[in-house]
């Protein structure tokens, strides 16, 4: 047989592949019942952690779900789920202490709920179905309530099948300010990606997942799927410029509400890092001008604007559609005039990640003594009924080994990475400190609540047990976690009364 022949055959193979994968649902019905350890006896979640406003002031949302069709520029419209008609969701602002009670009301055919990303709140509110609650079906309600604590930039977004729902738009941003804000003018932008082009999609979901999981980069193996980047809804012309005088310095949070990380590049010497995942960070003046962020996180930046032209912060070139997430940095004096096309992103010098600068405020001074020791290796498989899927310790959820605390335990979690995508780690209700990358301690930890693991790469976090409930600890890109990538925190002394699946139809 010459190349030739040997080349077609490698690609009637991966395509019937790929055919075979897109055929066989992940969604399976087979195993929708939490493992046994979680029905044991003791004290129903329901019955622990509530909290209430006593003497605080209290801030009251609404938030309806509902369908609408969103103009992402002007010539793209989605079909989206939106909270409040818009994507992203009306964001929510209120004050560190404040008694927050946010009204979901449900207007979608779908059940939906949500979860309050990078929160400390008591079990009951976290938003996840089937384990916190049961989901809100259409033309129902739910109400939210808790205490804002640690002031921060978060995020909510439905956590019902949520590879779905939060890819159809069903997220905004949460914002818990300072009692003395140090910054007088901020901005918050929402990271994410759409599949504008239908046909596109369907084309492209049979190749992404192979070529996804072959390309090496670790990139999420849906990348292929989608075809436009959006920074708070909007792409390329359609993004708000931020105007900003010259020397004037502003808090931008940047969420990344999207299932691929972004690379932003600021103009040199003008960003430094002061916040991940809620958490301040120490100052070290950091002279990086590219921002990675993984799916889920958050970071927050310092940004001084140079000078009177306009200037831009934009996706790295590199990146495929690249030139729709370029934020316009206008000045009026200089008649906050700029051409889209126009703007150049310039290339960087050096990046800094979610985990480049330590803590302010750390949860260990030391690396403690653990309680509970628990190895969670990430990794792919296939699975004759469901294709490909993602594993936590060779196992897809529900049938993943939990992690069993009890209250007070300190809890050390080694994460390695044995496949080849990134897989950005989630823990609900708790954060965790990052003590070692690859084996090395970190000088200055960091807290958090997300660990972007990539391929060979291994952590080691600690966290104490102290907020009692059952408690997600998953992979943000959440198709992953729809196939599979999915444990719980499992506190020994309460259960959850709620199901997988059944009636609500509650898919975590
Ligand atoms: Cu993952």
């Amino acid at each position: 047989m010459n190349r030739k022949w040997v080349g077609s055959f490698l690609i009637i193979l991966l395509l019937a592949f790929d055919v075979w994968l897109f055929f066989n649902s992940p969604f399976s019905t087979s195993k929708q019942t939490l493992p046994a350890e979680v029905k044991k006896d003791g004290t129903s979640i329901l019955d622990i952690g509530n909290q209430e406003a006593g003497s605080r002031s209290v801030k009251k949302f609404s938030l309806t779900a509902q369908e609408k069709e969103w103009q992402i520029n002007a010539d793209k419209s989605v079909s989206a789920w939106t909270y409040n008609g818009t994507v992203p969701g009306e964001p929510l602002r209120v004050t560190e202490g404040d008694f927050v009670k946010v009204h979901l009301k449900n207007e979608l055919n779908v059940p939906v709920t949500i979860h309050w990303h990078g929160m400390i709140l008591p079990n009951q509110m976290d938003g996840v179905p089937g384990l916190t609650q049961d989901a809100v079906q259409p033309g129902e309600s739910f109400t939210y309530e808790f205490i804002a604590n640690d002031a921060g930039t978060y995020w909510y977004h439905s956590h019902q099948h949520s590879s779905k729902q939060v890819d159809k738009g069903l997220y905004g941003a949460f914002i818990i300010e300072e009692d003395a804000p140090a910054y007088q003018q901020e901005q918050t932008y929402m990271l994410d990606e759409w599949a504008v082009n239908q046909d596109k999609q369907n084309l492209t979901n049979m190749g992404g997942m192979m070529m996804g999981s072959m390309s090496g980069d670790g990139e999420a193996d849906t990348k292929q799927m989608y075809d436009t980047l959006t920074v708070n809804g909007k792409s390329g012309e359609a993004i708000e410029p931020l105007k900003m005088d010259a020397g004037e310095t502003a808090r931008l949070r940047f969420v990344n509400a999207g299932y691929q990380q972004h690379r932003l590049v600021f103009p040199e010497g003008s960003m430094e890092v002061i916040a991940a995942d809620g958490e301040k960070v120490a100052s070290e003046g950091s002279s990086s001008n590219m921002l990675e962020i993984a799916p889920g996180e958050r970071i927050d930046v310092a940004f001084t604007k140079q000078g009177e032209e306009t200037e831009v912060i934009g996706e790295d070139p590199q990146t495929q559609n690249a030139q729709d997430m370029k934020i316009p940095v206008v000045s009026e004096s200089n008649g906050d005039s700029y051409a889209y096309n126009q703007l150049s992103v310039s290339s960087a010098s050096s990046k800094v990640t979610g985990t480049s600068s330590g803590s302010e405020d750390v949860l260990f001074k030391e690396t403690p003594e653990s309680d509970v020791s628990y190895h969670m290796d990430l990794s792919m498989g296939m699975d004759m009924g469901e294709g490909m899927v993602f594993q936590i310790n060779n196992k897809v959820f529900p049938d993943t080994p939990l992690i069993p605390v009890s209250e007070g335990d300190v809890v050390k979690v080694r994460i390695t990475n044995s496949g080849r995508l990134n897989h950005p780690m989630h823990l609900h209700g708790h954060r965790f400190q990052v003590a070692s990358k690859n084996g090395e301690a970190y000088e200055n930890p960091i807290v958090k609540d997300l660990i972007h693991v990539k391929p060979g790469e291994e952590y080691t976090i600690y966290f104490k047990a102290s907020n009692r409930g059952e408690w997600l600890f998953h992979c943000h890109d959440n198709n992953h976690a729809d196939l599979g990538m999915v444990t719980i925190v499992d506190y020994q002394s309460v259960y959850s009364p709620f199901k997988l699946g059944g009636e609500n139809n509650n898919q975590p």
